[in-house]
């Protein structure tokens, strides 16, 4: 589990909640639990994601995989383990100060982003999508759901559940929070979709459009790359317009989209 938690990554989950958090005048040890229990469900999710039966991959952040590193078995459970701690820290009373009901919200609003009507939900439309005999029409419509679910329900929860701490914050306001959610957890697929495609970990002799890339479900395969990338700036800048629409100090977020569409890796 340290292995899967402390092999590098960027951290954006867990940097997301605290910005959230610091615009909403939440706690910064709030948004650290709520962070640090979204990372929990990221790793496993990775951890997961690299076995045999599914992405089937060796490296991860320059290192060897969890099941290469170890066994298939002890990643089985250390994904386990990690999902199970994510709701430990978010239940216990020293990690987090907040009353037992809005504990159940937050506990319930990480379960409802991480299962079968969030990111597994959206990990098994992958499946079904994937490969020449793709069970999904591969349409703009079906990717976008897919994305939503896979990757942009975990986002949306660092937005939603330092909102969800708040008593100032007004219905209207959460809304328009969610849009900018919404806006960036596409955005963000988008370019890891380009990057798949352009950046260092890109396999070579494949372009976009090759038959290798049609049976992939990514929006470089629909758009291609131009496409993908008008596609990421109309995301980016939907994504300033739902800030610019709050009445509160949004500059860190408004660097956090541009951090997030000018990722390299
Ligand atoms: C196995 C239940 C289950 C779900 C897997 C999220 C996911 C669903 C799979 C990850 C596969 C993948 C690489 C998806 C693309 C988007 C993504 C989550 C990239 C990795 O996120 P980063 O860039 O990772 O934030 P770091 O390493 O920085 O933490």
């Amino acid at each position: 589990m340290q292995y899967a938690l402390f092999n590098g990554g960027k951290r954006l989950r867990p940097l997301l909640a605290i910005l959230i958090a610091d615009a909403i005048e939440v706690s910064r040890e709030h948004a650290l639990s709520i962070g640090a229990a979204i990372e929990c469900i990221h790793a496993y999710s990775l951890v997961h994601d690299d076995l045999p039966a599914m992405d089937d991959d060796d490296l991860r952040r320059g290192q060897p995989t969890c099941h290469v590193k170890y066994d298939e078995a002890i990643a089985i459970l250390v994904g386990d383990a990690l999902q199970s701690l994510a709701f430990e820290l978010l239940s216990c009373d020293e990690q987090i100060d907040a009353s037992p009901s809005q504990k159940i919200v937050l506990i319930n609003q990480l379960a409802k982003a991480s299962g079968f009507s969030g990111m597994v939900g959206g990990q098994a439309i992958d499946l079904a999508a994937t490969g020449e005999d793709s069970k999904v029409a591969h349409t703009i419509e079906t990717l976008m759901l897919l994305h939503k679910l896979k990757t942009g329900a975990i986002l949306k929860a660092c937005v939603t559940m330092p909102l969800a701490l708040s008593d100032k914050v007004t219905t209207t306001e959460k809304a328009q929070f969610e849009c900018f959610a919404d806006a960036i957890g596409l955005a963000f697929q988008v370019q890891d979709d380009i990057l798949d495609c352009t950046g260092d970990t890109a396999q070579l002799g494949k372009p976009a459009g090759s038959d290798d890339e049609q049976h992939k479900h990514t929006f470089p395969a629909l758009l291609g790359i131009e496409g993908a990338k008008q596609q990421l700036h109309t995301l980016y800048h939907d994504a300033l317009q739902a800030l610019a629409a709050l009445p509160y100090n949004t500059e860190a977020l408004e660097a956090f989209c541009e951090l997030l569409i000018n990722r390299d890796h």
